[in-house]
């Protein structure tokens, strides 16, 4: 299963190393420079993993789902690119490098940024191959809709006012989250929806359109991105900042209301277990597919990740 994983990692960066190749020596290089930087700096490839996995239950190739898995990792990249400038969450460290601001300052952090997600949209209209037109819409636009304001950029939203010691320009009271169901309405849209997307998109590129495999995507993927988010903050707490690659301590630092602060570190744990479980009751479904023994291995994984 390791070997797997790291098999499905390898393809996706050497996917990713192609994209911006025949930018390299255009007079605006800098910002292709900007994007590689970040997109090539590691990073565990969770998105376009799971995308792969979904797609391959409806028969597709590596191949033939990897121009949209590629996607997935570049508009989670921009999101991270973004998050980390000083106008968000103002950090120093991502993916065991300098962030993008600190690397080519803050004008060129936000053109990376842009500059990914639109390639994103670039790659998944533009991708040719076998699979058909109406599935690659139908894919694209279950991605465009996780990213938009419907999804991850409304959770960063709710997530900016959940940030109780910065005051709004306006003098109003900033918003505070105090109860478990809005941190987790929060964590459903700014992680979880990129990870619903991931595995409903997958089963829709590979033509899957019945309810009963999408419904069981939709639950799998709120489970285990909600429990990965649970594990995130547990990170921020009890975890290296070298294993991880980041600083620690933010959360507490920006007064922020994590699961963590919400409900201590036993009960955050055991929730991730919880969840951890239900992510993998939703995959007995797709024993009809194919083998989810790959996802339960990896579910079960990630519930104990120290990076
Ligand atoms: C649109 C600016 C903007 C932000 C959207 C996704 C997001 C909100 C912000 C990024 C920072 C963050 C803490 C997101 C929560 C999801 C999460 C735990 C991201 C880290 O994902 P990993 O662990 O990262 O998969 P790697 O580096 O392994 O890809």
């Amino acid at each position: 299963m390791r070997k797997k994983l790291a098999l499905r990692q390898s393809q996706v960066n050497a996917a990713l190393e192609n994209i911006f190749a025949k930018g390299r020596d255009l007079p605006q290089k800098e910002v292709f420079a900007a994007m590689e930087y970040s997109l090539l700096a590691g990073g565990k490839r969770l998105r376009p993993v799971l995308f792969l996995e979904f797609a391959g239950f409806g028969g597709l190739s590596a191949e033939e789902a990897m121009p949209f898995a590629c996607a997935l990792e570049m508009i989670h990249t921009y999101s991270l690119i973004h998050d980390d400038l000083p106008c968000m969450d103002d950090d120093d460290f991502r993916r065991g490098r300098p962030t993008s601001h600190k690397m080519f300052g803050e004008a060129m952090a936000l053109l990376a940024g842009d500059g990914l997600l639109t390639g994103a949209f670039e790659l998944m209209l533009g991708a040719e191959g076998g699979v058909p037109a109406e599935n690659r819409l139908a894919a694209a636009y279950e991605i465009a809709s996780a990213a938009g304001c419907f999804g991850m950029i409304g959770g960063q939203v709710l997530d900016l006012a959940n940030q109780t010691e910065k005051a709004r320009p306006d003098g109003a009271e900033p918003f505070r989250v105090a109860a478990k169901q809005d941190l987790t309405q929060i964590n459903r849209l700014k992680t979880g929806a990129l990870f619903r997307a991931s595995c409903r998109g997958g089963l829709l590129l590979a033509g899957i359109r019945k309810e009963k495999y999408l419904a069981a995507a939709e639950r799998f993927a709120d489970a285990l991105g909600i429990s990965f988010q649970i594990q995130d903050d547990i990170l921020d707490v009890i975890g290296d900042s070298e294993t991880l690659g980041k600083q620690t301590g933010n959360d507490e630092k920006q007064g922020k209301a994590t699961y963590v602060a919400l409900w201590g570190l036993e009960k955050a744990q055991s929730e991730v277990r919880r969840l951890t479980a239900q992510a993998l009751d939703e995959l007995s479904v797709f024993a009809g597919l194919g083998d989810p023994a790959f996802l339960s291995w990896l579910v079960s994984s990630l519930s104990e990740r120290t990076f």
